[in-house]
């Protein structure tokens, strides 16, 4: 099966680096609005044009898509704009992150190297469980959340839809963490933290609520 990454920036090299190791598919190449920006050739695999090249694309055989965006505003957006199309979401799970038999995985979901994902934890379509990121047993990670980097998540937590946990903080077990929330870098979280919230420090404190 051919692979299109929707995307073409830091993130998406990120995914052609993990899919490229997969035998079972053929990464096709990004797609991109602006093909020029990161040139026309991202480790060896083309930028094809921009999203319009999916469409004639899935007319020569099965195809399979992940978003290779990293702004969560953006991905939300452009799933709202992409969901009508049917479109078959997969995976890019690198071969060194450890996750347990009994995760409940959603589609379009990206895991990075050296990620640990523990029992009985159920992880979110288009979330992203990125380089050396842990979550630990019983967890729910939403719909297009972002654990970043070295971010640990302890025991029966909860993160909603579109929350970035950020670089390197932690979730101690037991708390909830709203939907459309930031918890900082490096924070903290003791806590629950409601919807739109933005959290930083150590402990977090909510500084202020997020517009759209
Ligand atoms: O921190 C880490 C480990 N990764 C970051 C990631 C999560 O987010 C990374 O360092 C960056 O901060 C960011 O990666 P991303 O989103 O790849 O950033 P950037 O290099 O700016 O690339 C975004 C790409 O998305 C740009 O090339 C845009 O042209 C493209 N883009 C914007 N809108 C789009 C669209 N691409 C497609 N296919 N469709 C769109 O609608």
């Amino acid at each position: 099966m051919k692979v299109v990454i929707i995307g073409a920036g830091g993130h998406a090299k990120v995914l052609a680096d993990i899919i490229r190791l997969d035998p079972t598919v053929e990464l096709a190449g990004f797609t991109d609005p602006d093909p020029g920006k990161h040139g026309t050739d991202i480790l060896g695999y083309p930028v094809l044009g921009g999203d319009e090249v999916i469409e004639s694309l899935r007319a020569g055989g099965p195809l399979g898509v992940i978003l290779g965006v990293g702004d969560l505003e953006l991905r939300r957006k452009l799933l709202s704009r992409l969901e009508t199309l049917g479109l078959m979401w997969v995976n890019a799970v690198h071969p060194d992150a450890t996750i347990s038999e009994s995760v409940r995985m959603g589609a379009g979901v990206a895991v990075m190297g050296g990620a640990v994902i523990n029992c009985l934890t159920s992880i979110g379509d288009h979330a992203i469980i990125n380089t050396n990121a842990s979550i630990d047993h019983d967890c729910r990670i939403g719909t297009n959340v972002h654990v970043a980097p070295g971010a640990a998540i302890g025991g029966t937590c909860t993160v909603g839809e579109s929350t970035m946990i950020g670089i390197g903080s932690r979730l101690v077990p037991r708390v909830s963490v709203g939907a459309g929330a930031v918890v900082g870098a490096g924070a903290a979280v003791v806590g629950d933290i409601p919807d739109s919230s933005l959290a930083v420090g150590v402990p977090a404190r909510v500084t202020r609520k997020l517009t759209d």
